[in-house]
C-alpha cells in the first residue's frame, strides 16, 4: 500500500476531479417519520431547541439540544435492528468493524418503473438486466435502488399513507435473497422512509429487507437522495453511524465519492 495513493485521492478531491456528493436529506423537525399502526410504539420526531444563541444563555456560543428515533431521516440500520439480527454481537452501530462503513456502490435505476406505478416491487429479473448492461454486482458492494423518491422532500407523498399502509417501493422477497445469498451485498440502500416496500407487512417472510438483511448481518441506509447523481457502478459509499453503544442505527451523514 503506497502513500501516494491517497495522496493522489486527496488531490483529486481538492480539484473535483473525485467529486464528493451528499446523499442525505436534511434533517428538521419536518423530517417525516416512519408511521407504524397500533399497537406497535411510535418512533418520536425530530425536535430541535436552543441552548445558547450568542444570548444571556451564552454570550459566546450556539448550540442545541436535539432528540429523535434511533431511524429518523437519512439513517442507517444495524444488523440488531431486527430480530433476526439479534444475536450479532458485532451487529451494534457500536460493534461493526468499521471497514463495512467504507464500500463501493452499485446503483440499480428503477425511476421510469416508479413513475409509472408507486408501488413498484423490484424482482431478480430487474437486478438480472442490470447486470447485464453493467457487470456482475461484487461481493460487500452497497446495492441502492433509485427511484426518484426522494424528490418528495418532506411533502405526505414520502410516507404516501393509504387506508392499506404506505404506496412506496421496494424489492421483493426474491430479490432481497438473490443479494444476501448469491451476491454477498454489504447492504441495501433506498430513497423512502424505509429499506422494505410500503407493503411489506404483507411479504413473506415480513419485511424482507430488514428480516433477510439483517438476518445475514447486512445493512441498511433510508430516506437517501441525489441517487440521480451517481454513476451505476463505480461510487465509493462512506456511511459511518453515530457510535450510540448498542445502537439498532442512527441518522447519519452519507456521501458518496465519484470520479470523473
Ligand atoms: C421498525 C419497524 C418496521 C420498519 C422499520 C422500523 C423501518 O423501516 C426502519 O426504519 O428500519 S419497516
Ligand atoms: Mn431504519
Amino acid at each position: 500500500m503506497s502513500a501516494t495513493l491517497l495522496t493522489q485521492l486527496a488531490e483529486a478531491i481538492a480539484t473535483n476531479a473525485v467529486r464528493v456528493v451528499d446523499l442525505t436529506q436534511t434533517l428538521r423537525p419536518s423530517t417525516p417519520v416512519i408511521q407504524l399502526p397500533p399497537p406497535f410504539a411510535p418512533s418520536n420526531p425530530f425536535t430541535i431547541t436552543e441552548i445558547s444563541h450568542y444570548d444571556e444563555r451564552g454570550p459566546g456560543w450556539y448550540w442545541n439540544n436535539l432528540s429523535m428515533g434511533e431511524h429518523t431521516g437519512t439513517h442507517f440500520d444495524a444488523p440488531v435492528h431486527w430480530v433476526t439480527g439479534q444475536h450479532y454481537a458485532d451487529g451494534f452501530t457500536d460493534t461493526l468493524p468499521v471497514q463495512r462503513f467504507v464500500a463501493p456502490a452499485c446503483v440499480i435505476d428503477c425511476t421510469k418503473e416508479v413513475e409509472a406505478d408507486e408501488r413498484f416491487v423490484m424482482e431478480p429479473s430487474h437486478i438480472e438486466a442490470w447486470e447485464k448492461q453493467h457487470g456482475k454486482i461484487p461481493a460487500g458492494a452497497w446495492v441502492l435502488m433509485r427511484t426518484g423518491w426522494s424528490k418528495r422532500g418532506d411533502s405526505p407523498a414520502f410516507l404516501n399513507g393509504k387506508e392499506d399502509g404506505p404506496h412506496s417501493p421496494g424489492p421483493s422477497t426474491a430479490a432481497v435473497t438473490f443479494l444476501v445469498n448469491e451476491r454477498d451485498v454489504n447492504g441495501w440502500g433506498v430513497e423512502a422512509v424505509g429499506t422494505d416496500h410500503g407493503q411489506a407487512y404483507a411479504f413473506e417472510p415480513a419485511f424482507p429487507a430488514h428480516h433477510l438483511m439483517h438476518g445475514a448481518k447486512k445493512l441498511g441506509l433510508a430516506s437517501l437522495c441525489n441517487l440521480d447523481q451517481l454513476p451505476p457502478t463505480g461510487a465509493l459509499l462512506i456511511t459511518p453511524p453515530l457510535k450510540i453503544e448498542k445502537g439498532s442505527g442512527s441518522p447519519l451523514r452519507v456521501l458518496a465519492l465519484v470520479a470523473g
